[in-house]
């Protein structure tokens, strides 16, 4: 099912925000007067900006998760445990339904969490979701404690905003993804078929704080990929269309389920070109990420810049695409 556009009504606070521009710019595009809901739309309210020294709170703390247990936070180790009790205490705090799946790969036990914002038609589900995993190698910060943190950060804002859309928001930090995505499989593959058609969107969210970074949209459901696209457009950020991960992380199992999905990524191990450094900054001829999968991944591995916007369009995209 493809998504429209949201319609957006601006109630602009005092600061106009970058997401509050980019919403106007999708209402005006829509032919809509800013500041008045379009004929046959009600009031929608506009995704608060994401604190990214909020992020960075959760980085610093999957950092010393990693270093108290063994340098990294990998499936069926100590450290991956941790880092999911760390969030989960954190949903179980703010409200949210929690529920930890549990599964064995390569004779581990591996874990998913899944976080249910209670209200919302159950029969229209929006998801959003990160693995939780590092490899054996290292911290895994950019890989994937960026996602993880981004998407727990947007879930505590629909706690602290009382957000209550008309569709059912659902978060999931997955296991073993570093092991050929086993956890987000176990999940798919253990939904109802009746459950699996209730979700109307999956987006993921993986490597999105990389240290020389670009901005990467998924081309998968058209809908889900236009919102990000028109994010970005508000921030006057151009993107590309992401072509290196297809199939390489926890949307694939969705998509081959038949399950819309999207997302945001920074960049791997793949050179930045000179167009890329012109348009973007950092640097040219050198990976996206550097310490992609290695023991130098720590919280020094990742730019705040890239990890604030992208943070901010996970917000933008779970309030726009749940309205
Ligand atoms: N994050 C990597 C998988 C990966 C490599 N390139 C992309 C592009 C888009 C999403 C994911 C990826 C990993 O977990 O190893
Ligand atoms: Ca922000
Ligand atoms: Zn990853
Ligand atoms: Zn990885």
């Amino acid at each position: 099912m493809e998504f429209g556009a949201p319609h957006m009504k601006l109630s602009v606070p005092g600061r106009v925000t970058a997401t509050a521009v980019a919403a106007t710019v999708s209402l005006l595009a829509g032919g809509s007067i800013a500041g008045a809901a379009p004929a046959g739309t009600s009031a929608v309210a506009a995704a608060p900006d994401i604190p990214v020294a909020n992020v960075k709170a959760h980085l610093t703390q999957l950092q010393s998760i990693a270093t108290a247990n063994g340098g990294n936070r990998a499936h069926g180790r100590a450290g991956y445990r941790a880092s999911l009790d760390y969030v989960k205490a954190k949903l179980d705090a703010a409200g949210f339904t929690t529920t930890v799946q549990q599964f064995t790969s390569s004779s581990r036990t591996g874990y998913n969490l899944i976080a249910d914002w209670p209200g919302g038609e159950t029969n229209q589900v929006i998801m959003s979701g990160s693995h939780l995993d590092s490899v054996t190698a290292g911290a895994g910060i950019n890989d994937n404690g960026s996602g993880s943190a981004a998407v727990l950060e947007t879930a505590l804002a629909v706690s602290r905003a009382g957000f209550h859309p008309t569709k059912h928001l659902r978060f999931a930090w997955w296991g073993a993804e570093e092991l050929g995505m086993v956890g987000s499989k176990y999940y798919v593959n253990n939904l109802s078929t009746a459950n699996r058609s209730k979700i109307k969107g999956y987006l993921n969210f993986d490597m999105i704080g990389s240290p020389n970074p670009g901005y990467f949209v998924y081309d998968d459901d058209p809908g889900i990929e236009k919102t990000f696209k028109e994010y970005y457009a508000g921030l006057g950020v151009p993107t590309e269309i992401e072509t290196e991960g297809d199939g390489r992380s926890d949307h694939a199992p969705f998509k081959n389920a038949g399950v819309p999905v999207g997302g945001l990524f920074s960049g791997a191990d793949y050179i930045k070109t000179a167009a890329q450094a012109a348009k973007w900054g950092g640097t040219s001829g050198r990976a996206f990420d550097r310490c992609y999968h290695s023991s130098c991944d720590t919280t020094a591995n990742i730019d705040d810049t890239a990890l604030d916007r992208n943070s901010d369009a996970v917000a933008y995209a779970v309030w726009g695409l749940s309205q």
